[in-house]
């Protein structure tokens, strides 16, 4: 533009000493903008600004509105169940929960997460996953179908319509991200700068903002093209919306077999994904799944999330030196393994649902419940939320806060056997806590102290 800007056209007469900026002749501006209209005026340049340089027959306003439509129900979803996981981790309730303590007003929606259904959490992850690995196909034909908008000419018409196209900008940009890194952690790849949970939160407000202005402005449009069906408009018509080619090659597929292409897509990663939520036997399907930390079979033959050695678990730490120690309404007791064993056992049949996405099938756990440990130490009827920390030395999940309603299901037990077997050392012996309707990661293994009412 600046090289434009400073050639002397052939309009402007014989030529000129320049003695300071703008010393005589039109102003700069006026400058500027006779230089830009004669540079639009000669029409885009070659490659893929021009519109004959987008070749395909598929493309049109009905095939992007199918696709539209479709994420638009698939997104609304996942953002839904993506803040119920984010409540179901209970940042408010303490410090420890806390992946994101910046969040401010972005915490506005949470609530204390039930223990029932006791599968709660299995199905909204499950569904959060198993959603977005399946939109993935849908998400790129989308893209595809709107491609030589990102090269139109002039790139820029008027400041309503750069305002727009940074909205797009965010847009893609942050469904790619929320892709990628959602793609990521369920393939245990954390390959992060940083905390997945952290970069997920906020670039899934950075997305869902530029979603919900993109749904605005264009749903209309979307809504009109689907009524007027899949038969192409002019190429230069308003309906077209500038995605009709006008030069369009032979096609070798027709619009609906392209959409069942897309479909049959996405119902292949179903096949291969949505059997690591279900778990049990159908686990085997999921062959997109992580496969690398399943014991074989026997009664602690379920999906590991984090192995003893890989977190530094030594011997000594849950050997006979062990001690669960409980405090809480300013007294301490300390009970050995074998005295654990002496207190009532009661059982529960319960999954461990990551949110990585996969969950076991229903386990069934025995050990003694929070609300007896709790009266080790004199609290009764409205046991507090506890403290739960873990012989682990660092890691972010090493302790945990458990509400008061957690505390007090009669089903949240300090685990010490599973399937009629002691606990493995991967699936946290000594004690581990189990508690319904939370995320996996509200059930600490290795468990060395109960601190109950206290937070942080
Ligand atoms: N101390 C400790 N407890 C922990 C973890 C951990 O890393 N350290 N991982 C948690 C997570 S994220 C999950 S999903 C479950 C998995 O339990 P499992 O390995 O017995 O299946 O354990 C939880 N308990
Ligand atoms: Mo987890």
């Amino acid at each position: 533009m600046d090289a434009n800007h400073h050639r002397p056209a052939a309009s402007d007469g014989p030529a000129r000493t320049q003695t300071g900026p703008d010393a005589d002749g039109p102003s700069r501006p006026a400058r500027l903008r006779a230089a830009l209209a004669s540079a639009w005026a000669a029409g885009p340049p070659r490659g893929p600004s021009r519109p004959e340089f987008w070749r395909s027959p598929l493309r049109g306003p009905w095939l992007t509105a199918v696709f539209g439509i479709a994420l638009l129900l698939g997104v609304t979803v996942l953002f839904v169940t993506g803040l119920l996981s984010y409540a179901a981790y209970e940042p408010d309730l303490a410090a420890v929960n806390d992946q994101t303590p910046g969040k401010g007003l972005l915490g506005f929606y949470l609530f204390s997460w039930p223990t029932s259904p006791y599968w709660l959490y299995r199905v909204t992850q499950g569904v959060h996953v198993t959603l977005g690995v399946v939109l993935v196909p849908v998400l790129l034909a989308k893209l595809w179908s709107v491609i030589p908008k990102l090269f139109a000419w002039p790139p820029v018409r008027s400041p309503a319509q750069a305002l727009e196209r940074v909205s797009l900008l965010l847009l893609v940009g942050g469904a790619g991200f929320e892709f990628a890194t959602g793609i990521l952690n369920v393939q245990l790849h954390y390959v992060f700068p940083g905390s997945f949970y952290t970069l997920h939160f906020y670039g899934a407000w950075v997305f869902i903002g530029a979603f919900a202005v993109h749904v605005a402005l264009r749903l209309r449009r979307a809504v009109r093209a689907l009524r007027a069906g899949p038969r192409q408009p002019a190429p230069d018509s308003e309906e077209a919306a500038g995605l009709v080619s006008p030069a369009p090659a032979a096609p070798t597929i027709s619009r609906r077999g392209a959409l069942g292409m897309v479909g049959l897509g996405s119902l292949a990663l179903l096949v291969v994904t949505a059997g690591q939520s279900i778990g049990g036997r159908f686990r085997r399907t999921a062959v997109l799944a992580p496969h690398g930390q399943e014991p074989d079979a026997g009664p602690n033959g379920f999906q590991i999330n984090k192995t003893a050695a890989s977190v530094g678990i030594r011997p000594s730490d849950t050997g006979p030196a062990w001690r669960l120690t409980v405090r809480g309404a300013g007294r301490q007791t300390d009970l050995t393994y074998a005295r654990l064993l002496e207190l009532p056992q009661n059982e529960a049949l319960l999954p461990i649902a990551c949110v990585e996405g996969w969950s076991t099938a229903d386990q069934h756990w025995s050990g003694v419940r929070l609300t007896d440990l709790a009266a080790l130490v004199g609290l009764g009827a409205d046991t507090p939320q506890v403290l739960v920390e873990s012989v682990q030395r660092g890691g972010s999940f090493s302790s945990v806060v458990l509400s008061g309603p957690q505390v007090r299901d009669p089903r949240s037990l300090l685990a010490v056997r599973v399937n009629g077997a002691v606990l493995s050392l991967d699936h946290g012996h000594p004690a581990r806590v189990i508690v319904p309707g939370a995320p996996g990661v509200h059930n600490t293994k290795w468990v060395t102290r109960l601190t109950f009412g206290e937070t942080s």
